[in-house]
Parts: structure tokens; sequence; C-alpha cells
């Protein structure tokens, strides 16, 4: 999972380094050859970041310049929104230029630590205690699920059913996809396999008619949450787009999950943008993180639309379902294991 982004970031700590010694080579050399091998090169950046680190010696912009523009152009590449990689550039700079530090650590470690930081701040946007708000909220918890088609939306009900399940919080799925052929067949199966209540309508009827039957049935059968599926629509699409606003009244839920796959890269970023303007979004499912190694999507969703991602979909089966934890994502990302 998004080893290409783990990668540039390798690189661009490597970068640094090299950008810094080419640096030291234009300083007018120390006492020629009567120190250790390494003066040659005058002090790595890895070097000057620990002395910053004591305050004794700063950063440079210059320094940094090549590196970053590097940096941003690989993030670009890797489907990271446009204004969201000026962003971590734009903080990993404010982080490491002039600054005089108190603690004594690693260059190493000061630059590792601004790209955690500034990664860290970008993708917490928004983040909330999804489970503690579950169970504070009043029963039951109304949870409508939107996207493009065929990114994970029905599957990622049934993983939440079962995420649910382990918490001790029940469910109801309420097939509010009445357009697909074989919808409802779809969902069952999952119901079936994971011993949840399904409330579905025949093809065609309205989907917000469905998910109110289901919210009905969980008020009165004290059911905890209920998972309103909807068919997949195309953002550009007007009248499906509008539908979402109408189930958005009629139901009123208490969040509305946008669901998307991670591999979309940027398009999943912009359609996150679509469909929280369409019906606000509380936040966002990533699925096939498994299958992606870019990580554009899910270092920008949550700071192109202000909502946090909230799980990861990590593979086909009902336990491939992560909390996005932004803390695990940038350790992860920055961890030097391969
Ligand atoms: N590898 C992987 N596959 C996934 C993941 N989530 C869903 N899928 C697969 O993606 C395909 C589509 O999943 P669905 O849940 O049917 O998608 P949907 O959004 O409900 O599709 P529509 O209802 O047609 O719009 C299925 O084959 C799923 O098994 C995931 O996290 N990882
Ligand atoms: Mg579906």
């Amino acid at each position: 999972m998004f080893d290409g982004l783990k990668d540039k970031l390798g690189k661009f700590k490597n970068d640094v380094e090299s950008e810094a010694e080419t640096e030291g080579d234009d300083d007018s050399t120390p006492d020629a050859g009567s120190e250790q091998a390494d003066s040659d090169d005058g002090p790595g950046l890895a070097k000057k970041a620990a002395l910053a680190a004591t305050g004794r010696t700063i950063i440079t912009e210059e320094e940094l310049e090549a590196p970053l523009e590097a940096l941003e152009l690989e993030l670009l590449a890797g489907d990271v929104e446009m204004g969201v990689a000026r962003e971590i550039t734009d903080r990993i700079r404010e982080q490491l230029v002039g600054d005089t530090r108190k603690q004594v650590e690693s260059g190493e470690q000061v630059i590792e630590r601004a790209i955690g930081d500034a990664l860290r701040d970008v993708i917490s946007v928004g983040q909330f205690d999804f489970e503690g708000r579950l169970r504070a909220a009043d029963k039951p918890v109304v949870i409508v699920f939107t996207g493009v088609n065929g990114v994970g939306k029905t599957t990622s009900i049934a993983k939440l059913s079962r995420w649910l399940e382990e918490r001790g919080l029940s469910s109801v799925m309420a097939n509010g996809d009445t357009y697909r052929a074989g919808a409802n067949e779809q969902i069952e199966e999952h119901a079936e396999a994971l011993d949840t209540k399904i409330i579905t309508h025949q093809q065609g009827g309205d989907p917000a008619a469905v998910i109110y039957d289901a919210v009905e049935y969980a008020d009165a059968n004290g059911v905890d949450v209920v998972l309103g599926d909807t068919a997949g629509r195309l953002h550009t699409s007007n009248d499906l787009m509008a539908q979402l606003g109408k189930i958005d009244r009629v139901v009123d839920p208490d969040m509305t999950l946008f669901v998307d796959e991670a591999v979309a890269g940027q398009d999943a970023t912009n359609r996150a943008k679509e469909f929280n303007d369409a019906a606000e979004i509380d936040g966002a499912v990533l699925t096939k993180a498994d299958a992606d190694s870019q990580g554009g999507a899910a270092i920008s969703i949550a700071h192109v639309t202000g909502k946090p991602i909230l799980f990861l979909g990590t593979g086909q089966g009902y336990d491939d379902l992560e909390r996005f934890d932004p803390d695990e994502i940038v350790d992860r990302l920055l961890r030097d294991e391969a």
C-alpha cells in the first residue's frame, strides 16, 4: 500500500542530502586535507540540520529549492492534488528553513519530522472519533453511502456491518440501490453471510423510501445503525446527483460517507468534491488501498474536501477494513524498511 509514495518521500530525503553536499563543495575549502575525510564535502544537510537542532546553523532556502521542486513534481505525478502537493512542500520548507531547534537530534530525524508533520497536517484534516460519535448519538444512527459505480460501496457496507458487530453495535442494511438489476441479490448475499438484517424494495422503487423503512425497522427493533446503500452514479449526471440531495432531505442521515477507490487517484479527489456539493459528506471511505501504490487520493481528499478519510478498504474480505489513522499512515510512509 502506497509504496510508490513511500519511495518518493525517501528519494526526497536523499535529494536533500546530495544537494547539501554539492552546496558544500562551493564553500571555501577548510584546511586542506588535515581533517577527516568528510570535511571535504562540507557539512551535509543532515549534519546542518542536526546543528540547526542545537540552534547553531540553519538550512537555507536555496539548499531546499531543488529537492522540494523535485518532490512536488513527484507528488503531482503520483496523483496528489496540485494544491495539496504545494501545501506539503510549503510546510516542509517552512519547518526546515531558518529554524532553530532546542533538542538535539540527527539531521535525518529533523528532515523526516518535517515531512511527517507536513503530511500529517494535510491528511488529518477533519478527523473525528467515528466510533465515539456513533456511541454518543441517538439510535438509530443513519449512515448513507454515496459514490460512483463499482468503487466498493456495497462491499464497504458489508465490511462496516462486521466492524460494528465486533464493537457490539448492531446494524441493518438498506438497499437504496433500486436502480441496478441484481443489486438486491448482491447485498442480500452479504447480509446472509454476515447474519445482518436487510431491507429491500423492488427494482425501480424510491431509494429514500427503502432507507426510511430501514430506519423504522431499526427504531422498532432497537438496532443501533442503519447502513443505507445507494446506486452508483456519475458525478456528471445532474439528475442522479440531484436524487442524492433528495435522499438527504427525506432521510436526513446522521452521516453521509463518500466511497471511492484509492486507485482512482486525482479522479477520486475531484469526485469527492462533487459528491460533497450534491449531498454534504461527513467523511470518506477509500477502497482498494491494497492495490494502490500512489497514495494520491489518500493524501488529497481530506485537504480538498475538508472531510476526513475515515476508513481504508484493504481487500475483498469482510475483515479488510481499517480505520484511517493519520499517525499510523505517516509512520508507515516514513518507516525505513521496504
Ligand atoms: N481489492 C479490493 N477490492 C475491493 C475493495 N472493496 C471493494 N472491492 C471490490 O470491488 C468490486 C465492486 O464492489 P461493490 O461493492 O459492488 O461496488 P459498488 O460501489 O457497490 O458498485 P455499484 O453498486 O455497481 O455502484 C467488487 O468486486 C469488490 O469485491 C477493496 O478494498 N479492495
Ligand atoms: Mg453497490
